[in-house]
């Protein structure tokens, strides 16, 4: 075969459907299509193949957080590459990459934090949860503690053991639920018949928690692990009395409090961390994505004194760790994107300045016909399509209304990603007001767009 000269335009589209398998894709209705190739990128703008300009309201996966085009993050990461490209951590070895984002993210945490355990990705964080969880109880001389209390609709990653966390079913029926994890209520007010108030459905979800404790038996949960604010499942914001609610019920029945930061964390919701945001005192926190801004993967796992003490003083060898846990590239592109975030105020930003613009122009989204409600904290936000707001009806799933809604916008330039009828949007920290407002334009006429194609 000959050579492949750097393809462009639709020999790319060709060779990728050709050789490429995306994740989460039907590959057979891709085949029919085209992918959309993505070129190059700037502030808040991604570029594709055909000359289209958009404007990234998800922050790639919600990771881009620092925004794209940052030369001091690359210059670090090359930096690094010329002095040292790849060290693994393992065999009583580090290197300065690894110390100090080490001793960074102690800085930037909890103060029951001053241990970390690096990995290469949101789904190895969340593995290495489950082994340390266990691992923890076994040390504790309570091996019968094992189950693993997580949320329906919950995200926390694509390995065997994530998936399982997770409480997505389609996920589940392919392979991917290990024994136990229990799944219970998420804290979703507008999904739910709205019988309760806020409030009070924010509690009754989290005795859905304490029900379920001790259902299983009290000696037998191990911890209960949620994302602050759920995001893949459609930025579900819980009402306020949630999480108070949780770590009551952690504390009184002795489980361990794991808050999945991997979409929360580092700024997104105007604090360092969801669980800063909602004062809740978690014993784990696994993050990724947003420590790097997505330049290179990265993740790992903040450990509390509680946890790391008790591995470190009893356990021996934990026979845990990846190739690339710690990598120095990774981490040095950390640690200047932290530099970045520190140096320009940008979780401020997001928490008195950007965030509550943005937020003041998708209040005014909720007045669309289309908008049953908008919801945003720090820079994540969601909308509700329904098909009329009082009685409150929604659409039949099967009419794909939400994709209808996402098709429009990327072709009029914004990037927001739909979780079935649930508009969701998560834009890099740097965005303008001017670039709030084209958002919101961009919008709000899509959603006519939407509203007029399904008449
Ligand atoms: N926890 C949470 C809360 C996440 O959102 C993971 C763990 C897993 O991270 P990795 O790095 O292994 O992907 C995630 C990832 C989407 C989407 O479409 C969301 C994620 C990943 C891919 C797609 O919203 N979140």
């Amino acid at each position: 075969m000959a050579a492949i000269e750097k393809p462009t335009g639709s020999d790319l589209q060709e060779l990728d459907r050709e050789h490429h398998l995306h994740p989460f894709t039907d590959h057979k209705e891709l085949h029919e299509k085209k992918s959309r190739i993505i070129t190059s990128a700037d502030g808040v703008y991604i570029f594709d193949s055909d000359g289209n300009k958009i404007l990234d309201g998800m922050s790639g996966l919600w990771c881009v957080n620092a925004g794209y085009g940052r030369d001091e993050i690359v210059d670090a990461a090359a930096a690094q590459m010329r002095e040292l490209p790849y060290y693994n951590n393992f065999f009583q070895c580090a290197h300065p990459p690894s110390i100090e984002l080490a001793a960074m993210l102690q800085e930037i945490s909890q103060p029951q934090f001053n241990r970390v355990f690096f990995a290469g990705s949101g789904s190895e964080s969340n593995d290495t949860v489950v082994r340390a969880v266990r691992r923890y109880w076994d040390l504790m001389g309570q091996p019968e503690r094992q189950t693993i209390i997580s949320r329906q609709n919950a995200y926390h990653g694509s390995t065997v053991a994530a998936a399982s966390l997770g409480g997505m079913t389609p996920m589940h029926k392919q392979g991917g639920l290990i024994p136990g994890i229990e799944h219970v209520e998420q804290p979703y007010w507008f999904g739910s018949d709205r019988s309760l108030s806020p409030d009070e459905f924010g509690i009754a979800t989290a005795r859905s928690i304490e029900d379920k404790i001790n259902e299983v038996g009290p000696d037998k949960v191990a911890a209960f692990i949620g994302e602050p604010v759920q995001g893949a499942g459609g930025v579900i914001i819980p009402p306020d009395t949630y999480w108070p609610e949780v770590q009551r019920i952690c504390d009184e029945y002795g489980i361990l409090l794991i808050s999945d930061e991997v979409i929360c964390g580092f700024g997104r919701m105007g604090e360092w961390f969801g669980a800063d945001y909602y004062g809740t005192r978690p014993d784990f926190m696994p993050f990724a994505k947003g420590v790097t801004s997505g330049y290179l993967p990265l993740g790992g796992v903040m450990i509390s004194d509680r946890v790391a003490d008790v591995l470190i003083d009893k356990g021996g060898e934990f026979h845990h760790g990846y190739t690339y846990s710690g990598h120095p590239a990774s981490c040095a592109v950390a640690i200047e994107n932290i530099r970045i975030l520190q140096r320009e105020d940008l979780v401020e930003r997001v928490k008195n300045d950007i965030g509550p613009y943005l937020k003041k122009g998708w209040d005014k989204l909720a007045e669309h016909p289309l908008v049953g409600e908008a919801r945003m904290v720090g820079l994540l936000g969601a909308l509700e399509l329904v098909k009329t707001k009082e009685p409150m009806e929604r659409f039949d799933e099967k009419q794909g209304v939400g994709t209808i809604c996402r098709d429009f916008l990327v072709n009029n330039g914004l990037v927001m990603r739909a979780v079935g009828d649930t508009m969701v949007a998560a834009p890099p920290f740097i965005l303008s007001y001017e670039e709030a407002d084209e958002m919101i334009e961009k919008a709000w006429k899509c959603l006519d767009l939407t509203q007029q194609a399904i008449a």
